[in-house]
């Protein structure tokens, strides 16, 4: 039997105007509309979104042109070709968002916060999918004393509660990050979010997106993130990206940091069929502030590229050979396999 293709998405946030926290754009906005041709060209079958990516200025909206408008964006996607991956709702650049949503101090501030995550159930719904990526960006602090970690908890399986409540079809795929832009972040890791996922009204609808990059700042490997939530039935979306050591969140290329650590990502992707589940190769990274407008979506293409070629570096590995290293307890040979076969033509 012919090994499942796997389908890759990107988020519009992936082609970028290159500013960072000491300079300016420097490229110009690329239209939505051109982020979908990028897509096609490059062979990206899914679309990630943010709330407001599907449906601009949706606070000025109400409930149903909110629907109207994510349709029309349902059958613009489809005359692509493409297909909507996910939904998330953009909690963080909002003036109400500023000290969390979920977990802000502000009671306005959180009832904002579950209002705008409904809103997102329903431009998923109206896309025709049923997938909220849950990225806790400001549900944390700076200040330890600043908020109650015992209250925040809840708070967070509040949300999660009211999302689902929101549609009995709607999916939650927490994105843990353990810091950046908050210094502690509330959900740091897979461990927590599938934590409070099975403690969620319908634990069924609550599973995990996990990003390299994220594991990496958590100290963790990504690959074994994954292989724990894989065991569970509950890795439902990847950001893979790379990063180099505990800095801020780089987006790397996949693989530009650790080849390796890549490889093993794979690796434990091609062992779980994950191709097989359906679910989207999602790569969550960003072009180099040094690059040129017209060749920056090259990050993409690389990513993409290591991808398959690793998936080619996993199939060939010498299985029977690595099990008599693992027999005969020799990790030193063990290793030395891998990396004569990773430095292989
Ligand atoms: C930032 C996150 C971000 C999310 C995206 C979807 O560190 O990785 O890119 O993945 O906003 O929620
Ligand atoms: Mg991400």
């Amino acid at each position: 039997m012919a090994a499942a293709s796997y389908r890759f998405s990107i988020g519009p946030w992936n082609i970028g105007r290159g500013a960072d926290p000491f300079g300016p754009p420097v490229r110009p906005q690329v239209a939505f509309d051109d982020v979908l041709k990028a897509a096609v060209s490059l062979g990206f079958e899914g679309i990630q979104f943010h709330d407001d990516d599907a449906v601009p200025d949706l606070e000025n909206l109400s409930p149903s042109q909110i629907v109207h408008v994510a349709e029309a964006m349902r059958r613009k996607l489809a005359d692509m070709g493409l297909t909507p991956e996910f939904v998330a709702p953009r909690l963080w650049e909002h003036p109400h968002g500023i000290d969390g949503g979920y977990t802000s101090n502000d009671p306005a501030a959180r009832k904002w916060a579950i209002e705008r995550s409904k809103r997102a159930v329903d431009v998923a719904l109206a896309l025709g999918i049923d997938l909220i990526v849950m990225w806790p960006a400001r549900e944390g602090t700076s200040v330890r004393e600043s908020k109650n970690p015992i209250e925040a908890s809840q708070q967070m399986l509040d949300a999660i509660n009211a999302i689902l409540a929101e549609s009995p079809k709607a999916r939650i795929a927490i994105e843990p990050k353990p810091n950046e832009p908050v210094d502690h972040a509330f959900v740091p890791t897979i461990g927590h979010a599938l934590s409070l996922g099975a403690r969620s009204q319908d634990p069924r609808r609550v599973g995990v997106l996990i990003e390299s990059a994220h594991a990496i700042l958590a100290g963790l490997d990504p690959s074994d993130e994954m292989g724990f939530a894989l065991a569970a039935g509950k890795l439902w979306s990847v950001h893979l990206n790379d990063q180099n050591g505990l800095k801020f969140d780089q987006d790397k290329v996949f693989g530009a940091a650790n080849l390796r650590g890549a490889f093993d990502q794979v690796r434990v992707l091609e062992s779980a069929n994950y191709a097989a589940s359906g679910a989207f190769v999602g790569f969550d990274v960003k072009a180099q502030r040094t690059q040129k407008a017209e060749s920056a979506t090259a990050h993409l293409a690389t990513s993409k590229a290591v991808f398959l070629r690793l998936v080619e570096k996993v199939r060939s590995f010498p299985n029977a050979t690595a099990q008599q290293c693992i027999t005969a307890r020799d990790y030193e040979a063990l290793e030395r396999l891998v990396l004569e076969h990773l430095l292989s033509a």
